[in-house]
């Protein structure tokens, strides 16, 4: 009898309060007092409010990226309430903001680390919360761990809780923290908030299972779909799964179905991709409105009371404000300070000449923005619009601006007023303003990938796009903005959100003979493609003796100077030059971007191909509409010189430019943008140092082990009996990228540029 069922399951689904405020009272037995209901009511609507004034500051500029809660306050208020505050764990993502008041955290440090400071994730003593994870998935692992400390410290009175998206259950991560809690059976409750969306991908193409809560069926794990905008249901299932947390029952999942009803974020037009009638449908099943009316109908909530508590939260939420924005900007290099117990020898050294350089820095770290400016002579110069800010330079009548091709040296002088006016009107304030102008750009189809990308489509039926939101969204920086509608959505093919999952695939399809063009939405999350990317795309021809062959070219945004959230700044470009049978491109220009991108789609093996973000928004020029490519490994010299040679690639092209303007007028100095990476061209490096005897290595990366370090030693090896000096290295820190207050003091912009040339010159 060898054909029998071995397994059966069925998922409940519990819904207490229904979208008109109607109880089920069996259901509700030892649930909430009515105290408890408005005191959850209380929290959502402070939330509430705190979102909307968040989402006023973000559009007035005094804010960055910023995602709302609203429509999803009951999940966070019912679980947050079950648990223990100062004895659980919470580890939480970026959309239950009241569990974490209700948790501890004060609320102002939610605004302040939207506002670009890291310090708001540094919580008070007995707040047991992780910072909130921006990198989606990741973080349910830690919450695994940290309750397996407690099943091993046999501190059985306490749990975990989780929060996370649907479009989370597709990452890796997600699998292995639940398979590892299920197998260690560790008190960790996973709390999944089914909102529908993830950015723009809804979740019927995330996932083909009819629930959420049946992933956790997989690992036997009790689970159970709740209404999550129903307090008493959400609170009635999280405390049960405490309840076996504590008693020794191990793991326990929720889904909580519920509804984004805001933009995914401050940066995000809903509109482009989301029905506005399901949108209104869901408008009624406000937690906010069903709790309101249930308390109305028991008679323990009125209009006074409403319009109290609506003036409560109002000054809460302006108190709250007021203390984000009091709290004193950052040392400039405070950054420094907790990337280790102890700071190493190095690092110090680094961190006083940081403050040494801060003076001379200040207002040159905003995004380069290249703009044209007609001089006193009535010379026409292109300039970065940040320095110049920070320059303020005097004497000019007339002034013009224009994005354009920039020229080379610059001197510049022009009225103050007049360039603050232009600067002001045209520095984007934010990461917000700055997606809506390249949003533009990329409608005047000047976006560098967009045209290369159609066309490739166009000419050869075997590429293939795909890529988290790169559909209907036309990705987070519209570079496939209208492909899916030209070329169907199975050659351009927003995926779940998985980079493992896009990498590998990548892999197979370009293994099977097809031309893979994978988009990571941020170089920060190739970390999750590493194992694919690495271990297998950039081995598999030499292991198979050729046999086999990866043709992929991985498209990734790289680099800081936009006023993003974490790992959404890094540059990393250094890790893949390091690993064997990968090629790594990082052009500056739209012209080279197209050139580079046709010689990667032809490249029979794997090509990274970095666009640098900053450039995206603030750079144009003619392309020509016709195909051509630029080979990759041959390096581009855009200045000329004899004194000294300035190598560098990327964003920081166009703050060389600037520093050389700088230079004594008597120097001429020489610039190298790489553009390939891997493989780099040391001809034309070393032709030059010889030439010049001297060189300056720039880039964002950090300084150890970047690729300045590896060009260094090339030219020791290739140059030395022509150099005239060491090698200077200008570089971001060796520290984390800090978040966008501190951005421009780690970016080698301008002026430390220039004093690498100086001190160079004056060995
Ligand atoms: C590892 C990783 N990949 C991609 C992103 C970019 N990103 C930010 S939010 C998001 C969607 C998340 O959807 P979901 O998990 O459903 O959470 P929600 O935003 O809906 O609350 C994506 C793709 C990221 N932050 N981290
Ligand atoms: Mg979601």
């Amino acid at each position: 009898m060898p054909h029998h069922t071995v397994y059966e399951a069925k998922i409940e689904h519990l819904q207490i309060l229904d979208e008109n405020g109607k109880l089920d009272k069996k259901l509700a037995k030892d649930t909430l007092t009515d105290d408890q209901v408005v005191y959850l009511y209380e929290q959502m609507r402070v939330c509430r409010e705190l979102d909307e004034i968040a989402f006023k500051l973000q559009r007035s500029g005094r804010m960055g990226t910023y995602p709302q809660n609203k429509g999803q306050e009951a999940n966070a208020v019912g679980s947050a309430l079950a648990m223990v505050k100062g004895n659980d764990w919470v580890v939480p993502s970026y959309r239950e903001n009241a569990a974490l008041f209700m948790h501890g955290m004060p609320m102002h440090y939610v605004i302040q680390y939207w506002m670009g400071d890291e310090r708001g994730s540094k919580f008070p003593e007995g707040v047991n919360i992780t910072p909130l994870s921006v990198p989606i998935g990741t973080h349910m692992l830690h919450a695994t761990g940290i309750a397996w400390a407690f099943k091993q410290r046999k501190e059985a009175d306490r749990a975990v809780i989780t929060y996370f998206g649907d479009g989370a259950t597709s990452e890796g991560d997600f699998h292995n923290a639940m398979n590892f809690a299920s197998v260690m059976q560790v008190p960790t409750i996973f709390y999944c908030q089914n909102n529908s969306w993830a950015i723009s991908l809804p979740r019927e193409q995330q996932m083909n299972s009819a629930t959420v809560a049946q992933k956790a069926l997989a690992y036997d794990m009790p689970t159970i779909q709740v209404d999550g905008n129903d307090i008493f249901a959400v609170y009635k299932a999280t405390q049960d799964a405490r309840k076996r947390a504590i008693e020794g029952g191990g793991p326990s999942f929720i889904e909580g179905v519920t509804y984004r009803l805001a933009d995914h974020t401050t940066a995000d037009d809903a509109r482009r991709y989301r029905d506005e009638e399901e949108l209104h449908a869901w408008l009624d099943k406000d937690p906010l409105i069903r709790t309101r009316k249930y308390m109305e109908s028991v008679g323990i909530w009125d209009d006074k009371k409403q319009e109290e508590l609506e003036n409560r939260a109002k000054t809460i939420v302006k108190e709250v404000v007021d203390a984000a924005i009091s709290v004193p900007a950052p040392e400039s290099s405070e950054f420094f300070d907790d990337m280790y117990a102890d700071l190493p020898e190095d690092l110090k050294l680094d961190w006083a000449e940081s403050i040494a350089d801060r003076a001379q820095c200040s207002g040159g770290g905003d995004p380069v923005m290249m703009v044209k400016i007609v001089d006193v002579k009535g010379k026409e110069r292109y300039i970065n619009a940040a320095y110049v800010r920070s320059v303020t330079p005097k004497g000019a009548e007339k002034a013009d601006i224009d994005f354009g091709h920039w020229s080379g040296a610059v001197r510049v002088k022009q009225p103050a007023e007049q360039v603050a006016e232009i600067l002001n009107s045209a520095l984007p304030a934010s990461f917000d303003e700055y997606l809506a102008a390249v949003d533009q750009q990329s409608q005047s189809s000047n976006n560098m990938s967009a045209a290369t990308t159609i066309a490739a489509l166009e000419r050869d039926p075997e590429v293939i796009l795909l890529g988290e939101d790169i559909g209907s969204n036309g990705g987070v920086f519209r570079a496939t903005e209208g492909l899916m509608a030209k070329h169907g959505e199975d050659r351009v093919v927003s995926t779940p959100l998985d980079e493992s999952g896009i990498m590998g695939t990548a892999i197979g399809l370009a293994i099977a003979g097809m031309k893979s063009i994978p988009e990571i939405q941020f170089e920060g999350f190739l970390g999750p493609a590493y194992d694919q990317l690495v271990n297998h795309g950039g081995r598999m021809r030499t292991r198979t003796r050729s046999a086999v062959t990866v043709p992929m070219t991985v498209r990734v945004p790289v680099g800081g100077g936009i006023h993003a959230p974490e790992l959404h700044s890094d540059s990393p470009e250094a890790i893949y030059t390091h690993s064997p049978g990968i090629k790594v491109l990082m052009p500056c220009t739209p012209y080279d971007a197209k050139g580079l991108l046709n010689s990667a789609i032809k490249d029979p093996d794997p090509v990274i191909f970095f666009e640098p973000k900053r450039v995206y928004r603030t750079f144009k020029e003619e392309v020509p509409d016709e195909y051509y490519e630029i080979p990759i490994g041959e390096a581009k010299t855009v200045v000329e010189g004899d004194d000294l040679t300035v190598v560098t690639w990327g964003a920081p092209v166009f703050q060389c430019l600037e520093a050389i303007d700088n230079c004594p007028e008597d120097v001429s100095v020489e610039l190298i943008d790489l553009r390939s990476i891997y493989p780099f061209d040391m001809d034309t490096i070393a032709e030059s140092v010889r030439r010049t005897g001297r060189c300056v290595i720039v880039h964002e990366a950090p300084l150890t082990c970047g690729l300045g370090a590896e060009i260094a030693a090339r030219i020791m090896e290739e140059c030395f009996l022509h150099l005239e000096a060491p090698v200077q290295r200008v570089t971001g820190f060796d520290t984390i990228m800090p978040y966008y207050k501190l951005e421009n003091e780690y970016l080698p912009e301008a002026p430390r540029i220039l004093k690498g040339i100086k001190e160079c010159l004056a060995y």
